[in-house]
């Protein structure tokens, strides 16, 4: 290929040269009565003129296989440059490297592209900033739990999702750490199947412990959870959060990094890691990828530019197959009998489709049954309820727009529990005793006739 380079400056040579392969014809025009250049300056032919030579142009023959550089500080004549270069049927390619992008006649011809480079390298510096400062709250971080003998108790919330899970393992990975040196921790347990699926494909775990064992350790990490939401006293220290939900303040911990800005705290680990240039093996990204996938649901709520990024990165290193399977975890017979009981149980109350489970060992079928019983009919809602740990806990979905299911939770729960969500979704938690007593029934049918009696006087009129 033959390149020609028409400068007015020689600051952007090294620029222009390091696109051309060894093989390729390099010519340098130096232009302009102010250029000083040298032979031994330039890795082509040289060429020196004062004005522009439109015969020498003519000769050169430039087609569209040829590129052209230009380099330059004053647009005009070379605004008269590009007029003559590309007059041709076929002109080539241009592309003009300049730092003050000004007006520059006849750029909005198609074989003319401008690249400015202060924007470039002002975008490059502002990464190298960020970076910089990651890698700095990752030494933050690791200083903080510094220690060989430390016991590292990194904390998630009750029912810990992908997220917080695979939050756990960047840390482990961050700090150099195993499952026995830093456990990933929950004072609950993890219900859904998909997150116990992940967990076994992982091959990692997740330790309940109570709130007295904490005492066990000499260190807290806590991520994709702030220490606000624990019983207050449970712990008296924490040396580091990490998370992407909003800071509701009222707690002090060593080094406090809360983005909500960011889709996943996944993505933040990605970044302390990267910035900490550690290799991140398959199953860690495909943990990470998993719970950045789970949090923003495939990037389609609240995922970033940070989010993006970090999937972008992960994707090609994760287990594309592992990940299906986490996605997709399998039905017990357990789980299969309560799909059928919703199926047959099911009443339309109003426009929204309820279902009564009773007693119930695992919660996490009720947002899944749902979900799925929105596929039944034409309603716009769904409710699905029933009694785990002597609480009556209900997932509400909706389709439509006027109304919300959030409101619908609130008004549920009004002083006998707690409720909230968002238009689309919501979930109700009431204590079974304290709704017995304001509705004065016993039976757990007669809970679930009373709750249809309300849902139906609080929702809109068909
Ligand atoms: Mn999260």
């Amino acid at each position: 290929m033959r390149y020609f380079a028409f400068v007015d400056r020689i600051d952007h040579l090294k620029v222009i040269e390091a696109q051309a392969q060894p093989k390729d014809e390099v010519t340098v025009i130096a232009f302009g009565p102010d250029i000083r250049v040298g032979k031994s300056m330039v890795k082509g032919r040289l060429l020196v003129w004062d004005d522009i030579r439109f015969t020498a142009l003519a000769g050169f023959n430039i087609t569209h296989a040829d590129r052209v550089f230009i380099s330059t500080a004053d647009p005009a004549p070379f605004s008269i440059l590009i007029e003559a270069i590309s007059a041709k049927r076929n002109p080539p390619s241009i592309l003009l490297i300049t730092e003050t992008v000004t007006d520059f006649p006849r750029m909005e011809q198609p074989n003319v592209v401008i690249v400015d480079l202060v924007e470039k390298a002002t975008a490059t510096v502002k990464g190298e900033w960020r970076l910089l400062e990651t890698r700095q709250r990752a030494m933050r971080l690791k200083e903080s739990l510094a220690g060989h003998s430390n016991k590292i108790l990194i904390m998630t919330q009750n029912d810990p999702d992908p997220d917080a899970i695979a939050s756990g393992l960047g840390v482990q990975a961050l700090l150099g750490r195993n499952r026995l040196t830093a456990p990933i921790c929950t004072f609950g347990e993890v219900t859904r199947n998909e997150n116990r699926s992940m967990i076994k494909l992982l091959n990692t775990e997740v330790k309940t412990i109570s709130p007295a064992d904490v005492k066990n350790f000499d260190k807290v990490v806590m991520v994709d959870v702030q220490p606000s939401y624990f019983e207050p006293g449970v712990f008296d220290k924490v040396d580091a959060v990490i998370d992407h939900h909003p800071n509701p303040g009222g707690y002090k911990a060593g080094l406090i990094d809360v983005a909500p800005y960011i889709g996943a705290t996944a993505t933040m680990l990605y970044e302390y890691l990267t910035a900490s240039e550690i290799v991140i093996s398959k199953g860690l990204a495909t943990a990470l990828l998993y719970g950045i996938v789970t949090d923003t649901m495939y990037l389609a709520r609240g995922a970033s530019e940070h989010d993006f990024n970090a999937f972008t990165n992960l994707w090609p290193i994760a287990s594309i197959n592992s990940l299906a399977s986490m996605s997709r975890p399998r039905l017990n017979s357990d789980e299969l009998g309560y799909f059928v009981k919703a199926i047959k149980n099911r009443k339309n109350v109003k426009d929204m489709t309820y279902i009564w489970l009773g007693n119930l060992k695992k919660e996490d079928i009720i947002p899944r049954l749902a979900d799925f019983s929105l596929q039944f009919g034409e309603n716009s809602w769904s409710a699905v309820g029933g009694v785990y740990r002597s609480n009556i806990v209900l997932s509400i979905r909706y389709t439509g727009t006027e109304f919300d299911a959030g409101k619908l939770a609130k008004s549920l729960c009004e002083d006998i529990g707690g409720g909230g969500g968002h238009r689309t979704m919501a979930k109700a938690v009431i204590g079974l005793k304290e709704f017995k007593k304001r509705y004065s029934v016993k039976t757990l049918n007669e809970v679930s006739e009373s709750l249809v009696e309300t849902i139906y006087d609080l929702l809109p009129p068909t």
